[in-house]
């Protein structure tokens, strides 16, 4: 399967069967890795109690990030208060990271008013105000020109705001991949590219999205570095990353990072891989976990032992579980949200439906809109 770069050719901290370090590790204090390790496992653990529950019918979708848990949180731990987040459909994980509420988390899966879009979006459609996380776009790759736009912007005010816009490769067939490529370059915007090659887009593996020697070449063609990752190792992440963003802030423009890693799951919890996709003939160094080569480097550097993670994992699982209980029992959102939020005054014809529609007739459920 050609889906993927050869390891050997990418970016490495933390070895990998074998093959050496090809750069630093970025210097983090001990705080900052348990921050990422921890989030590393959140990612993890909510993935499966979010599977089980779409399975018993508790929510209606999700989507899964098992297996890219290094550049997920590798690259979004670098992002600072200020900066925005333009997201595709696996970087929750970068909204928890910072600091995005389980419960709200909660809440929008199930569309009720613990969710800040009062239950408006799809469910992985996460959005929030107070940590920089704008909607993914579903139409896929709509966001990276939204995020160029937004990094212009943040240019002209020269307030010193960077952008991270996250894709997936299957993103990268689309023309609006190009478009902000493109424009993010002539204007030196600043703003990162930040691409999650998992190696499939939904069932089209990466051979048949595109005949380049995988994504991060593509820079080239616009004016900029484009680099290729090994996206399972968090650290190599962190660090490339890390240089692209000194690089925006000197004002020297975007970077295209590519994080070559895998979607160890299926493309959402609608989706059977097994009905695509030959699990013999997976390029076995992609299945090496990026939670476990993480803790290794961290056992080794003595910054969290066997017992340091048994208690990040207990403060997880009972935060997970008291914000799930609290989420699951919360209320619908009622029916006046749905003309709320668009309009400083609401509009006489507005108001009408406003009031009528509180005036149900149908016998449905209270709060039911009368559709
Ligand atoms: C414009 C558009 N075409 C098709 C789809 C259907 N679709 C949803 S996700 C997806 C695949 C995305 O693959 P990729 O960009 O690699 O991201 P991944 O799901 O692997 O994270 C497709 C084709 C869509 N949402 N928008
Ligand atoms: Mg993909």
């Amino acid at each position: 399967m050609a889906t993927h770069k050869k390891p050997e050719n990418l970016v490495r901290v933390l070895p990998l069967e074998g093959l050496p370090a090809t750069t630093a590790a970025p210097k983090l204090s001990a705080e900052q890795h348990r921050d990422m390790f921890r989030s590393m496992l959140r990612i993890r653990m909510l993935d499966e109690k979010m599977m089980l529950l779409q399975r018993q019918g508790r929510i209606a979708f999700f989507g899964p990030s098992a297996g890219q848990e290094a550049a997920i949180v590798g690259s979004g731990s670098v992002a600072r208060a200020e900066d925005w987040i333009f997201p595709a459909l696996r970087e929750a994980g970068v909204a928890l990271h910072r600091g995005f509420p389980l419960e709200q988390y909660f809440g929008q899966l199930f569309g009720n008013v613990l969710d800040p879009q009062k239950g408006r979006q799809q469910p992985m459609h996460f959005s929030s105000g107070a940590v920089h996380y704008v909607s993914l776009s579903s139409p896929i790759a709509t966001q990276l020109p939204q995020a160029v736009g937004a990094a212009y912007a943040a240019k002209l005010r020269g307030d010193g705001t960077v952008i991270f816009a996250y894709l997936g490769d299957g993103a990268t067939s689309e023309h609006d991949f190009h478009s902000a490529l493109n424009f993010a370059s002539v204007w030196k915007a600043p703003v990162l590219f930040l691409c999650q090659n998992n190696g499939w887009a939904i069932s089209v593996p990466f051979e048949k999205q595109t005949a380049s020697d995988g994504i991060a070449i593509k820079a080239s063609a616009y004016g900029m570095p484009g680099i290729a990752v090994d996206g399972n190792d968090v650290l190599a992440v962190r660090a490339t990353t890390q240089m692209a963003m000194d690089r925006a802030l000197r004002g020297e423009g975007p970077v295209l990072l590519e994080f070559v890693t895998w979607r160890r799951g299926g493309h959402s919890s609608s989706d059977d891989p097994t009905r695509y996709r030959d699990e013999d003939q997976i390029p076995p160094w992609v299945l090496v976990d990026p939670l476990q080569r993480y803790r290794d480097y961290l056992r080794s550097a003595n910054i969290v032992n066997v017992a340091d993670e048994q208690i990040i994992v207990t403060e997880l699982q009972s935060a997970m579980d008291a914000a799930l209980a609290i989420a699951e029992n919360a209320d619908r959102p009622s029916m006046d949200t749905l003309f709320t939020d668009v309009y400083a005054a609401v509009p006489p014809h507005l108001q009408r439906q406003m009031d009528s529609a509180g005036q149900d007739t149908t016998g449905r459920a209270e709060g039911a809109f009368p559709l």
